[in-house]
C-alpha cells in the first residue's frame, strides 16, 4: 500500500510537513497519527497497547491509570556499542564514541527503514525539551511506529498540540528524530507484545542535529527527547553556544535558617541520582525539593551565575531498590498512578513488585512472564527495570521547576560507585581541579547499559555514553567555562562516593536520607562555615565537621569513609594516565598539569 499524508495535518509548518512526508514515503506506515497529547489520545493509546498485550492495566484501586509492560528479554537497556555519533569529520567524535561517516550510516539505515513501518501507525510527536516559554524553545519532532514509545514520551516530555501550534506560529527549527522498532507487519500478521529487531542503531548526526534510531523500544534508545536529544545533540549545541548539557540531577536545599542552595549532581546511570534528587533529610530542619533527576541544561545568566533547568517532564527511574526507606518520595509519586512500569513483576492483585520493595508477594509473574515466588532462583524484575512517572506528581517538586530561567547552581557534585579509594566527600580546589575530578570520574558499571556489571570504568562527568562530540573537546569546553567566566560566580565543585565498603564488603556509610549530612557540609563550605583538611586529592571534612548528631556510626567507620589513603590513590595514578592517553593530543593540557600536581602531592 502507498501512504498518503492526510490533508488534515494540523500544521502549516513546511519543515515538519516535509519531514513527515519524507519519512512516511521511506517507511510506508499504514496510518499517520498526529499526537495531540489529549487524555482521549492516552485512552486510545493505552487501549491499543492492552490489545497487543504490551500493556497490562494495573489495579486502579492501587495504581490508577497505570500499566505494566514487559520487554523482549533482549531489549532491556541502552546499547552503547550500537550508539553512533556520525559527525562529518571523524575527529569530532571519540575516543569514547562509535563513529561512521554520515552518508554511509544513512545508506545502511535507509535500507533498514525502507518499509519498516508497514502495517503500523506512524505517530508524529511534537515535543519541546525544557519550557515552551523559554527564550529559545528547544523543539523536536519524533516519528515513531511504537505506541509504547508514544505513551512514554507523553510522560517524559512536554508534547502535543500546544507544542505543535507554537512551532507553527514561530516557524521554529526542530530536531528531527526518527524511531522504528524495526518490525513491519505483513498483511494479516499478528503483532507481538514487544516488537523490536536484533539489529539496532542509535544514531546522532551532530551537525544536522538529527537522530535516527532503529530496532529497540527501550527508554534511552527510543524516547529520543531524553539521552539522544537532551544530552548527545544538546551537548553539541551547548559547545557551539557556550552552555552545558549535563547528566545531572538538580535539587533545592533549604537550611533551617531559611537559606536556599541549589545543587546539581552527576552520577552514572543507576548510581542513585533519583534517590538524591528526592532525598528526605534525616537532619532536623533541612528540606530537599526536587527539580530534576537526570538531565540539567545550564547557562550563564546575566548575573554571571550558572542557571540550570531540567528539560524533562517525567521521571524514568530504576525500579529495583526503590522503596519507602530508600526513596519515600518516589514511592508517593508512583503510587498516584499515571505511570508505566517496564520489566518489573506483576502481582496477582494487579500491582507491581520488584526486588527491594517491601512486602514481597507470595506469587507473581516475573518480568519474563514466568510464575514467580520469593523462593524462585531468578529475580522477579530485571535489574534495569524502570518506572516512568510524571514529575508533576512529585510532592516535593520545587516551584522553580516551572520557571524557564531555572535556578542558579551553588554546587556541582560528581560521584560514582567505588568500593575503595574515594572518600565520602571532598571539595575541589578550583574549577579546573573540579573539571579534573569530573574528567577522571570512575564508577563500577551497572545494569543501565548492556554489558558486564561491576567493573571500574572512567566516566567523565557521568557523560561517557552521552557526549555528542569528542570527549577531549568536551573537557576543554568545561575548562573554558571556568576561564571565560568569573569563577567566583560559578558553582563550587565536590566529589562524593556513597558506596565505599569495609573489608567485609559492607557499606561504610548508611547513605540515602543520611546523605543530607554531606549536603549540609557542602553548603556550609560554600558559606565559609565548615572546616576541611587539605589532602593531596582536595579538601576533606575536618574531624567533627560532618554533622553526625543522632547517627549511629562509630568513629572508626566514619574515619574509614573519609580516609584518603595515599597508597590507594597511588594506584589510581597509572589508571588516570592510561585514561588520559586515550584522548591523544585532544586532552586539554591543563588536565595533564592537574595529574602531575596530584602525583607530586602524593609524593610519587
Ligand atoms: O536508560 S536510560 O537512558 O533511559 C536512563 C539512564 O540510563 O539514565
Ligand atoms: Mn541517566
Amino acid at each position: 500500500m502507498t501512504t498518503t499524508i492526510s490533508t488534515d495535518a494540523p500544521t502549516t509548518h513546511q519543515g515538519i510537513l516535509d519531514f513527515v512526508a519524507e519519512v512516511a514515503e521511506l517507511t510506508q506506515p499504514d496510518r499517520i497519527h498526529w499526537c495531540t497529547g489529549s487524555d482521549q489520545e492516552w485512552e486510545e493509546l493505552t487501549a491499543a497497547l492492552e490489545s497487543t498485550g504490551t500493556f497490562t492495566r494495573l489495579n486502579p484501586a492501587l495504581k490508577p491509570n497505570s500499566f505494566h509492560a514487559a520487554s523482549d528479554p533482549t531489549d532491556v537497556a541502552r546499547v552503547e556499542d550500537r550508539t553512533y555519533i556520525c559527525s562529518v569529520d571523524e575527529k569530532d567524535c571519540g575516543p569514547t564514541n562509535n563513529w561512521m561517516a554520515p552518508e554511509e550510516m544513512k545508506q545502511i539505515m535507509r535500507g533498514l527503514y525502507a518499509g519498516c513501518m508497514r502495517g503500523r501507525t506512524m505517530y508524529v510527536i511534537p515535543f519541546v525539551m525544557g519550557h515552551l516559554e523559554a527564550e529559545k524553545p528547544m523543539f523536536g519532532i519524533e516519528l515513531t511506529d511504537s505506541a509504547y514509545v508514544t505513551a512514554s514520551m507523553r510522560v517524559m516530555a512536554r508534547m502535543g498540540s500546544h507544542v505543535l501550534d507554537r512551532m507553527t506560529e514561530l516557524g521554529a527549527d526542530f530536531v528531527p528524530a526518527i524511531h522504528s522498532v524495526g518490525m513491519p507487519l505483513e498483511e494479516g500478521q499478528a503483532d507481538v507484545a514487544w516488537p523490536c529487531n536484533d539489529t539496532k542503531y542509535i544514531v546522532q548526526f551532530p551537525e544536522e542535529r538529527a537522530i535516527w534510531s532503529f530496532g529497540s523500544g527501550y527508554g534511552g534508545n527510543a524516547l529520543l527527547g531524553k539521552k539522544c536529544y537532551a544530552l548527545r545533540i544538546a551537548s553539541v549545541m551547548a559547545r557551539d553556544e557556550g552552555w552545558l548539557a549535563e547528566h545531572m540531577l538538580i535539587l533545592k536545599l533549604t537550611a533551617p535558617t531559611g537559606t536556599v542552595k541549589y545543587v546539581a549532581a552527576a552520577f552514572p546511570s543507576a548510581c542513585g541520582k533519583t534517590n538524591l534528587a528526592m532525598l528526605q533529610p534525616t537532619i532536623p530542619g533541612w528540606k530537599v525539593e526536587t527539580l530534576g533527576d537526570d538531565i540539567a541544561w545550564m547557562r550563564i545568566g546575566d548575573d554571571g551565575r550558572l542557571w540550570a533547568v531540567n528539560p524533562e517532564f517525567g521521571l524514568f527511574g530504576v525500579a529495583p531498590g526503590t522503596n519507602e526507606h530508600t526513596n519515600p518520595n518516589a514511592m508517593k509519586t508512583i503510587n498516584k498512578g499515571n505511570s508505566v512500569f517496564t520489566n518489573v513483576a506483576l502481582t496477582e492483585d494487579g500491582d507491581i513488585w520488584w526486588e527491594g520493595l517491601e512486602n514481597p508477594p507470595a506469587r507473581a509473574t516475573s518480568w519474563k512472564g514466568q510464575p514467580w515466588t520469593p523462593e524462585s532462583d531468578e529475580l522477579s524484575s530485571h535489574a534495569n527495570s524502570r518506572y516512568c512517572t510524571p514529575i508533576k506528581q512529585c510532592d516535593i517538586l520545587a516551584a522553580e521547576y516551572d520557571d524557564p530561567r531555572g535556578v542558579p547552581i551553588d554546587a556541582i557534585l560528581f560521584g560514582g560507585r567505588r568500593k575503595t579509594t574515594v572518600p565520602l566527600v571532598f571539595e575541589a580546589r578550583d574549577w579546573t581541579h573540579g573539571t579534573f575530578l569530573g574528567a577522571t570520574l570512575s564508577s563500577e558499571t551497572t545494569a543501565a547499559a548492556v554489558g558486564q556489571v561491576g567493573v571500574v570504568r572512567r566516566d567523565p562527568m557521568a557523560m561517557l555514553p552521552f557526549i555528542g562530540y569528542h570527549a577531549g573537546d568536551y573537557l576543554d569546553h568545561w575548562i573554558s567555562m571556568g576561564k571565560d567566566h568569573d569563577e567566583s560566580r560559578l558553582p563550587r565543585i565536590f566529589y562524593v562516593n556513597w558506596f565505599r565498603r569495609d573489608e567485609q564488603g559492607d557499606f561504610l556509610w548508611p547513605g540515602f536520607g543520611e546523605n543530607s549530612r554531606v549536603l549540609k557540609w557542602v553548603v556550609e563550605r560554600i558559606d565559609g562555615q565548615a572546616a576541611a583538611v587539605e589532602t593531596p586529592i582536595g579538601h576533606v571534612p575536618a574531624p567533627g565537621a560532618l554533622d553526625t548528631d543522632g547517627l549511629d556510626l562509630d568513629a572508626a567507620r566514619l574515619e574509614a569513609a573519609l580516609r584518603v589513603d595515599p597508597d590507594e590513590w597511588a594506584e589510581e595514578l597509572p589508571q588516570i594516565q592510561t585514561w588520559f592517553e586515550t584522548f591523544g593530543d585532544q586532552l586539554p593540557a591543563v588536565l595533564w598539569t592537574e595529574l602531575d600536581g596530584l602525583r607530586a602531592r602524593l609524593g610519587r
